[in-house]
């Protein structure tokens, strides 16, 4: 080890979610100083900031939850199947007291820039507070979906009304009674938000750009006898979702393709999934993300479906996705979304047709209409999985940025670190599967990858981490390689692909070859002596840089 300058901390973390929560406790058991910085004023993170009415996971939430403590595991009772948001958070908070996790922790305070030391080998982290310290080991926790994205609508900052962004939303709620609402947007947190403040507001008319796949989540309380259920198969579930799951999500996967199947048998088969609810539904069939002919006989039953369900045949028809296969924007779990275009007081307008023109004091105009409001709720989404990390100022060796590496699209070695920026890890960042799977798994497996290359760094008695070059851009060509696999490139306007960002290079960001398979892939780096990562003394590294 070189004998360099003593620094502030051993380990600088940003974000206090689920991966900074995860990644303090994790790292306690190796370094001694530990500083986490959080934007907001309490743990959380996406679950801290999204409040809008009717966030909740869109995954069953004895799975989206910690498996690295037995006991918290088992402790924790959850209400419904689906918690809401709310909830969520609640558990974190449980979490950041059980593991005493917030003595580490620093809110209200933004890391704004962290630039690497080639010199002294460390990294120089700076916050909105002025402050100013070293650390060893710079951990970025910010999460894939938490850097929000207002869309360039002009006249937006002319709205007398008020305008809430789903991602920001007011702590203290807001009360839409009787007012006349609108909802730009019909993503996930579209079709969360749409039905429950369409119970409040006296008017809500939703602007829809695309029309999404949503499937009912079906969502109950959770019953004790569930709950013993999965606490008494925990060990085995857990293991099966890590090393045999495309999401990382315990499945029942149904034979290989829904084109064996004659049309009658196929129908009954989505019949009984979509009575389960949620994305049990997509995995009837094997080959439903990789076959244009079978994804269709999926996205024909959620077409029926919406036709069942809206009584406005106009109104369904513009509801119902036609212009991209199925799972390749993420598919919605809703509780009665569609549903809720029978009430009287609902009003959808479709922005392919009539554009919105500009928007005015008094509301949002389009075409020849002026929508007149009270309220405006975005439910635009976000610059997913590089703008949490491109948005601080980050710079690497040579004092090459980041936001310059990645300038024609991200570029990492298995998601986790990026070749010239030694000792900085990314949990579950872009080229890792991260939103294509349980994120509290993708998490999980990252935090405790790190620790291992963290551990073998201090068995060799080295200084640095990072990727070999080479190996960078041989994941890079996988990422590319996998994604050409599955339908995703039939659907090219998504956030997926960075396209709902002007000037984003439009490349796919998650891995999509599945968690299991990349799961398997990091195991055998590891065993294979952490293949394609180089560890180096700062001496060296000096020496690289002149
Ligand atoms: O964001 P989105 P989201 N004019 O990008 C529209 C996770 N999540 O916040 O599709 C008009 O999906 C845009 O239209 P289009 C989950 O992974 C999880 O809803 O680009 N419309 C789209 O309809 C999810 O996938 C949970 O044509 C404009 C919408 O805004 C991800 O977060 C809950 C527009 C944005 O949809 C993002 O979901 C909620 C414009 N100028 C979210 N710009 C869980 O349950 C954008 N739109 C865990």
């Amino acid at each position: 080890m070189s004998d360099y300058k003593a620094v502030d901390y051993d380990v600088v973390i940003v974000g206090a979610g689920f991966a900074g929560l995860y990644a303090i406790h994790k790292m306690r058991e190796q370094a001694p100083s530990i500083r986490c910085f959080e934007a907001g004023d309490g743990v959380g993170g996406v679950w801290f900031w999204n409040r809008y009415p009717g966030i909740r996971c869109d995954i069953e939430s004895m799975q989206y939850s910690y498996s690295f403590d037995k006991d918290l595991q088992n402790e924790w009772d959850w209400s419904e199947h689906y918690a809401p948001g709310g909830e969520i958070c609640a558990y974190l908070n449980h979490v950041a007291d059980r593991f005493n996790l917030r003595r580490d922790i620093t809110f209200n305070t933004r890391v704004t820039a962290a630039h690497f030391d080639g010199e002294e080998g460390l990294w120089r982290v700076t916050t909105d507070q002025g402050e100013t310290l070293t650390t060893r080991v710079f951990i970025m926790a910010t999460g894939s979906l938490s850097a929000s994205q207002t869309p360039d609508i002009p006249g937006l900052d002319d709205f007398s009304g008020g305008t809430y962004h789903t991602a920001e939303w007011p702590h203290d709620g807001v009360d839409f009674s009787g007012r006349r609402v609108a909802v730009i947007g019909t993503g996930s947190s579209g079709i969360q938000c749409i039905p429950e403040i369409a119970k409040e507001a006296g008017q809500l008319t939703v602007f829809q750009r695309t029309p999404n796949f949503s499937i009912p989540a079906q969502n109950r309380s959770m019953s004790d006898e569930y709950r013993q259920d999965w606490r008494e198969n925990y060990d085995e579930r857990r293991r099966y979702a890590k090393e045999e799951c495309p999401s990382a999500v315990v499945r029942e996967f149904g034979p290989p393709s829904a084109k064996a199947v004659d049309k009658a048998a196929r129908d009954a088969e989505y019949h009984r999934r979509w009575r389960i609810g949620g994305a049990e539904f997509m995995s009837a069939y094997r080959d439903i993300p990789t076959d244009l002919e079978s994804n269709a006989t999926a996205a024909d039953f959620v077409r029926e479906r919406i036709a069942e369900v809206v009584n406005n045949p106009e109104t369904a028809e513009m509801l119902s996705p036609r212009d991209y296969p199925i799972g390749t924007k993420r598919i919605c779990i809703d509780n009665f979304y569609f549903e809720t275009y029978n009430r009287s007081n609902v009003r959808l307008v479709d922005l392919k047709k009539t554009p919105i023109k500009r928007i005015e004091a008094s509301g949002i105009r389009t075409g020849t209409e002026l929508h007149v409001l009270d309220d405006i709720v975005l439910a635009t989404g976000f610059d997913a999985l590089t703008g949490p990390l491109t948005r601080v100022d980050i710079r690497g060796r040579g004092n090459l940025s980041l936001k310059d590496k990645w300038a024609d699209g991200p570029k990492s070695y298995l998601g986790i670190m990026v070749a010239g920026f030694p000792n900085m890890f990314t949990v579950t960042g872009p080229g890792s599967p991260s939103v294509l799977a349980n994120v509290v798994v993708a998490i999980e497996q990252h935090i405790e990858l790190i620790a291992d290359l963290l551990v073998h760094k201090a068995k060799t008695n080295v200084d640095l981490i990072e990727p070999e070059p080479q190996a960078e851009s041989d994941w890079g060509n996988e990422v590319n390689a996998v994604v050409e696999r599955t339908l995703f490139s039939h659907s090219p306007t998504t956030w997926y692909m960075g396209a709902n960002i002007p000037g984003k290079p439009r490349v796919i960001l998650p891995y999509a070859g599945g968690f299991h398979n990349y799961y398997r892939i990091c195991n055998d780096i590891v065993a294979d002596g952490y293949r394609g990562f180089r560890f180096s003394l700062a001496t060296e590294d000096r020496l690289q840089d002149t």
